[in-house]
C-alpha cells in the first residue's frame, strides 16, 4: 500500500470532525495524504495546489526540512519541560527573537498553543492590567460584529459571527460589540484599503456613552477580519479606533492569528497600518503551522504594570502545560530562519499588485459581488442563492478541490491566501481554477 491509497477499511465514524458538516463530509470524503511546497496530494494521489496555507497557516509552505530536522532534534534532546516555575533555554531564545520582529514595543511574549488560547490569554492579561493599574471596574470586554476571535468562553463572547455564538447561550457576561465595517454599497471591488468607512470606528463612543468608560478594559479587533470574509479596514479607521482608545483609556487588542507572520506583506498588520495595539496575539504562521503554538505578544506598559508587588508573588495567575512546549519553540525558531533567510514576512508586498491584478481580473464572473484584497489575501463574495446561503460557496470549494485547489470559504465568499512561497504563475493557475468553478455555479 502507498500512502496515497485508502485502505478499504478505513473507518470515518470515530472523529467527530471540527466546523464540518460531519455527515455531509463522511458521504464524500476528501482526504489528503501528504504535502510538499505549494501541494498537497488527495489520497488518490491528484495535485491540489494549496491556495489556503492550509487554514491560512503554513506560511513558509509544506514539509521544510529545517523545521522537521529542528523538530526531530528537538524531540531527542529535551522532548517536554514545565515552564511552571522552571525554564528551559529554547522558549528564552525563542521569546527574545520574536521581541526582535515584533511592532515597536510588543516585546513581552506569553506562549499558548492555539489562537484561541492566544485570545482568552490577551482578555485575562487585559483584565488583570486594569486592576493592577487601579481601574478595577474596567472589566466590559467589546469585540466587533463579524469577529473571529477562536472557540474559547472570551474569544466566542468578544466574537461577532452568529452560527458561532447561537448554539452556545452562556457568554461571558459584561460584553459588547462594535459595528462591522463591511459596506458594499460603497466600497465594492476596492483594492487595498476602501475608502470609505473610518467613522465605523466612533462606534467606540456610542458604547462609552452607553456603558461609560470606567466600565470596559479593552477592544479586540481583527485588524483584516479573516474567517468573516476577508474584510479590510477602510482607510483611517484602525488609526481612529487606536485614537479612541487611548483617550478612553481603554488597551487596543489586535489579533492578528492569521495577519501575523508576513500575510499582508508585512510581518505583522500593525506594521502594515502603523497602528501599534497594547496587546496583539498571533498562533498559525508561528510555527507554520506544524506544531500547535500560539503567542501574545504585550506592550512595556501592560508587562510592566504586573510586575509590581512582592517577588515571591506569581504576577499573573495564567499559563498552559504546555505553554512555550521546547518542541513547539524549536519549531518556531527553525520557521522563523526561514522567513528570514527567504525575505516571506515581506515577500507578499513584492506579489501584491500581481496578486491583486490577478484576483480583481475575476471581477466580471457570474454573481460576483465583491472583491476584497490586500497583501495575500484575497476575498470573492457571491451572490448567495435566495433560498440556499452558502450553497454557491460550498458547491465552488468542492469543485476546485477535484480540480486540484484548495480553497475556504465562508458562506458565499472564497478566501484565497496561499502560503507565501507562492510563485506568480502559481497566483494564475489558482485564478483560472477559481475562475472554472464560478463559471459552473448555477
Ligand atoms: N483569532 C483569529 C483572528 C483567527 O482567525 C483564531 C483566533 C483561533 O485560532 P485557533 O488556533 O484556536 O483556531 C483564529 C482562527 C477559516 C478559519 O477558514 C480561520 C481560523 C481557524 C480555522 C479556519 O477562516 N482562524
Ligand atoms: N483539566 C485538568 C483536570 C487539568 O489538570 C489541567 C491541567 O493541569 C487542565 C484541565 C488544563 O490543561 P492545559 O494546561 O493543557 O490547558
Amino acid at each position: 500500500m502507498t500512502i496515497h491509497q485508502i485502505p478499504n477499511t478505513l473507518q470515518l465514524e470515530s472523529f467527530w470532525m471540527p466546523f464540518t458538516a460531519n455527515r455531509q463530509f463522511k458521504s464524500t470524503p476528501r482526504l489528503v495524504a501528504s504535502a510538499e511546497g505549494m501541494h498537497y496530494t488527495s489520497v488518490d494521489g491528484r495535485k491540489i495546489l494549496d491556495g489556503s496555507a492550509g487554514l491560512w497557516c503554513v506560511n513558509a509552505g509544506h514539509a521544510r526540512p529545517q523545521i522537521a530536522a529542528a523538530v526531530e532534534r528537538q524531540l531527542m534532546t529535551l522532548d517536554y519541560a514545565p515552564s511552571f516555575q522552571m525554564g528551559h533555554p529554547i522558549a528564552f531564545d525563542f521569546a527574545q527573537k520574536l521581541a526582535e520582529i515584533a511592532p515597536a514595543g510588543l516585546d513581552r511574549i506569553f506562549f499558548t498553543n492555539s489562537g484561541s488560547e492566544s485570545v482568552d490569554t490577551a482578555l485575562k492579561i487585559a483584565l488583570a492590567y486594569q486592576r493592577a493599574a487601579g481601574q478595577p471596574t474596567r472589566t466590559r470586554l467589546i469585540g466587533r460584529e463579524r469577529g473571529y476571535h477562536g472557540v474559547g468562553f472570551g474569544g466566542m463572547s468578544v466574537g461577532g459571527i452568529v452560527n458561532n455564538r447561537r448554539a452556545f447561550a452562556t457568554h461571558l457576561p459584561g460584553t459588547d460589540h462594535i459595528r462591522h465595517t463591511h459596506d458594499l454599497a460603497r466600497n465594492a471591488f476596492s483594492r487595498e484599503q476602501p475608502e470609505y468607512g473610518a467613522e465605523f470606528a466612533d462606534d467606540v463612543e456610542r458604547l462609552v456613552a452607553l456603558h461609560g468608560a470606567e466600565t470596559i478594559a479593552a477592544v479586540i479587533v481583527e485588524p483584516v477580519a479573516g474567517s468573516t470574509g476577508v474584510l479590510v479596514p477602510p482607510k483611517g479607521y484602525l488609526q481612529r479606533l487606536r485614537e479612541l482608545c487611548t483617550k478612553h483609556g481603554i488597551l487596543l487588542i489586535f489579533d492578528e492569528v492569521i495577519t501575523g507572520f508576513g500575510r499582508l506583506g508585512t510581518p505583522f498588520a500593525a506594521n502594515y497600518f502603523g497602528v501599534t495595539p497594547d496587546l496583539m496575539t498571533t498562533a498559525k504562521g508561528i510555527t507554520n503551522g506544524v506544531i500547535p503554538m500560539g503567542a501574545v505578544f504585550a506592550s512595556r506598559k501592560v508587562h510592566d504594570a504586573l510586575m509590581t508587588g512582592p517577588e515571591n508573588q506569581i504576577e499573573l495567575f495564567h499559563g498552559y502545560t504546555y505553554s512555550a512546549h521546547p518542541v513547539a519553540c524549536a519549531a518556531g525558531l527553525a520557521t522563523l530562519g526561514i522567513y528570514q533567510s527567504e525575505g516571506l514576512l515581506t515577500r507578499g508586498a513584492s506579489l501584491a499588485e500581481h496578486w491583486q491584478k490577478t484576483m480583481h481580473g475575476l471581477r466580471d464572473l457570474p454573481n460576483v459581488i465583491d472583491i476584497r484584497t490586500i497583501g495575500l489575501v484575497a476575498g470573492i463574495e457571491l451572490a448567495s442563492r435566495p433560498d440556499a446561503i452558502g450553497a454557491r460557496g460550498y458547491e465552488a470549494m468542492v469543485d476546485c478541490f477535484n480540480r486540484g485547489l484548495m480553497i475556504r470559504i465562508t458562506g458565499d465568499t472564497i478566501a484565497l491566501s496561499p502560503p507565501l512561497i507562492v510563485k506568480s504563475e502559481q497566483i494564475d493557475e489558482m485564478a483560472g481554477i477559481v475562475t472554472e468553478a464560478i463559471k459552473r455555479l448555477a
